[in-house]
């Protein structure tokens, strides 16, 4: 009894709140982290240019347009939104945006700045990682895997919940498939047992796919972010619960609403007259295509979320 008793109360005081999966975009400056980050947000247009060069690690949170920095410290200040290449990247740990993307819905995304990115400190970078759950590993084809991403990784692949994928972007600079299968195989090799798939992609041409089907496929987009969303909507760790109201550590208190959390989630899979009332302007169809993504999973018969 006593027990039982001892095990009630933890259970009570430790209960964490469940929350949506924080998937972490790495990789060495101008791996193509950011421009991934725009393929996966989609139609939700970003207020700025979120390749700028110089910026903080940016902490997307579902929610309308607002721009926060976090410092070190822990304080924070409201940014202007279409101007965050001018918050302080010594003094931020992070830049927490909202966006009103679909994506959103299913996970929080982290675009991190370059591994060797000098105005981020390593002690800076592991302690943002000890707060994500996974990471999309960007490396380009052209130079693969390097030393410098091999051992950067050796410290914060048992950060994660080991729901990784090692994304080898830019691969239409390669000459001929034969180069690509060469590069993949040796990357494979190198990386054996450090992530849970190896994708090759060109993310421009995947934005530039339009409508054509063929295309996206041939992009190697549709491989990567139908695995993608299925480990974010299975995630591995228990850390991250599927919650589809999370509100983010510092949020502001318009993305605080407890609406009906469960209709929710569902209605983001199933209604595209919904998308149309919140986004009026074209949908791009490589949204359509993470949504589609996300449909798939969600109403997949026996899909459990
Ligand atoms: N050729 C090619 N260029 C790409 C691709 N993805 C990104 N880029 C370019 O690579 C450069 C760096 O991308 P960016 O997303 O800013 O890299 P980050 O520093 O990792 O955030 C930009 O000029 C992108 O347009 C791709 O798939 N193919
Ligand atoms: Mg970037």
């Amino acid at each position: 009894m006593t027990k039982e008793t001892t095990l009630d109360t933890a259970d009570t005081s430790l209960r964490v709140a469940p929350r949506k999966p924080r998937l972490a975009l790495m990789g060495e400056f101008s791996a193509g982290k950011s421009t991934l980050s725009k393929l996966l947000l989609g139609g939700a247009p970003m207020p700025v240019r979120v390749t700028a060069t110089r910026l903080p690690p940016v902490w997307l949170s579902k929610g309308a347009d607002s721009a926060v920095a976090i410092r070190h410290d822990g304080t924070e200040t409201p940014c202007d939104i279409t101007a965050l290449d001018e918050v302080s990247v010594e003094d931020t740990r992070y830049i927490r945006l909202c966006n009103p993307s679909e994506t959103l819905d299913i996970c929080d995304l982290v675009d991190m700045p370059g591994i060797s990115d000098p105005n981020l400190s390593t002690e800076a970078m592991l302690s943002l990682v000890d707060d994500i759950d996974c990471v999309v590993w960007c490396t380009p084809a052209t130079q693969a895997w390097r030393q410098s991403e091999a051992a950067m990784w050796e410290r914060i692949k048992d950060r994660t919940n080991g729901d990784n994928i090692l994304l080898v972007t830019q691969a239409d600079k390669l000459r001929n498939d034969r180069d690509t299968a060469r590069m993949l195989a040796r990357v494979r090799k190198e990386t054996e047992g450090l992530f849970k798939a190896v994708y090759p992609i060109s993310i421009l041409k995947a934005l530039d796919s339009g409508d054509d089907e063929a295309k996206w496929q041939a992009s190697g987009a549709a491989e990567f972010v139908d695995h993608l969303v299925e480990m974010l909507l299975n995630p591995s760790s228990s850390a991250a619960q599927q919650a589809p109201h999370y509100t983010p550590p510092n949020a502001p208190s318009d993305m605080a609403r407890s609406d009906d959390a469960g209709e929710t989630s569902l209605a983001l899979a199933g209604s595209d007259d919904d998308e149309t009332a919140s986004d009026p302007g074209i949908v791009p169809k490589r949204v359509r295509r993470v949504r589609t993504e996300l449909r798939g999973r969600r109403t997949r018969p026996g899909a459990d979320l």
